[in-house]
């Protein structure tokens, strides 16, 4: 496990809320079973249960939820999620949630998000760079070597805001425009996510054309199940990339691939959700094997108890790729990220920095 976790690496499909440690879960569950709000015995067991089909993700969500929608525990989970990918070297990270609003803690999707910025300034484990506009987020300008060789930990955070297929048009919409405010904040995209089988694709088409009219990338969740005429009208919209892609059929793959779209794929959230029903028929390796652009993600390091270090290691042995091939998987993530091309130097200075070390 070492090697996976020394090697840099770029994580670009990560939930927020699904990438939360169980024992933060377990405490604030306990919290909440406490002062009554919920039954502690209900939910522990959830909690610590690993087999989880799709629909069971869904509804542990709506419990996850409920221990987490207040502005300072949102910032306490921001933190410690950027903290838990830190330590496994992951260099680049695309964070993503939902902007939430609930009213009994007085919560709008600005101050949800503001309290996720909040998290992202509390880290203080590592260095975080998190705004490409603001200076004082930036520790520093521009990586140069002597930087790499120190020994405190740097991470880049960008944020994506996730639309929720229960959400209708304008709700989309809203979070289509807080994304456009918080631009300066390191928000530089739009996913589209939720349980697949809720909600029109039409309903959030406006919104997304929208975004991409104001120039944010946008990732779709796309092919989680089998909905024909939904993964072709996601695959003609073109996203900047797409996630999972598990139910494509032949003429779609074949669309896939002309396309180029890059495809971020969650080996152990598809398994455990039976959304591909065994790793050796994964479609990795033939993306892999025809040169299709992808990037390995952990979805919910949390929720499928992994990290992006074992998403590594059960790739390379699954497929039987070596170390070589790995690494520079790792760092071909550097292509698709949404970040400017100023962190896309940085990153490739990292990757080249480590190559050298592990070379000798
Ligand atoms: C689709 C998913 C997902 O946004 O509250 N989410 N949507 N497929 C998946 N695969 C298993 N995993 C997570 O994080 C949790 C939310 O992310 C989406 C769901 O909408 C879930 O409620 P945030 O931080």
């Amino acid at each position: 496990m070492e090697w996976w976790v020394s090697i840099p690496k770029i994580e670009l499909h990560a939930h927020l809320n699904g990438s939360i440690r169980d024992s933060t879960l377990l405490e604030l569950a306990r919290v909440l079973g406490e002062r009554g709000t919920i039954l502690f015995s209900d939910v522990e067991h959830v909690i610590r249960k690993n087999d989880r089909s799709l629909t069971e993700v869904f509804k542990l969500f709506d419990l996850i939820h409920i221990l987490t929608t207040d502005h300072s525990t949102v910032t306490r989970i921001t933190k410690e999620v950027v903290e838990d990918f830190a330590s496994e070297n992951v260099v680049y990270l695309e964070l993503r949630t939902t902007p939430k609003r609930k009213d009994s803690v007085g919560m709008s999707k600005r101050s949800y998000m503001e309290a996720v910025i909040e998290g992202l300034r509390a880290v203080s484990a590592v260095d975080v760079d998190f705004a490409p506009d603001n200076s004082q987020t930036r520790s520093f300008p521009s990586i140069d070597d002597t930087q790499i060789q120190t020994t405190r930990k740097k991470i880049y955070v960008r944020l994506l805001l996730s639309i929720d297929r229960r959400e209708s048009t304008e709700a989309a919409m809203e979070t289509i425009k807080l994304a456009l405010e918080m631009r300066h904040l390191g928000v530089v995209g739009i996913d589209l996510s939720g349980n697949p089988i809720v909600g029109e694709w039409s309903t959030f088409m406006p919104a997304l054309k929208f975004a991409r009219e104001q120039g944010l990338f946008i990732t779709l969740h796309c092919g989680e199940v089998p909905n024909r005429a939904e993964i072709n009208a996601m695959l003609d919209f073109l996203p900047q990339r797409i996630g999972h892609a598990c139910w494509l059929v032949e003429e779609e793959w074949r669309k896939l691939k002309s396309s180029k779209i890059p495809v971020e794929i969650c080996l152990t959230s598809n398994i455990t959700t039976a959304s591909v029903s065994s790793i050796d028929i994964h479609h990795f390796i033939d993306l892999y094997n025809s040169k299709h652009p992808l990037i390995l993600c952990t979805d919910d390091s949390g929720v499928f108890s992994t990290s992006l270090s074992r998403e590594y290691k059960l790739a390379s042995s699954a497929f039987g790729l070596g170390s070589t091939e790995m690494f520079q998987l790792a760092k071909t993530a550097i292509d698709f990220i949404f970040a400017d091309d100023g962190v896309k130097k940085d990153l490739i200075k990292i990757f080249e920095s480590a190559s050298e070390k592990l070379g000798s």
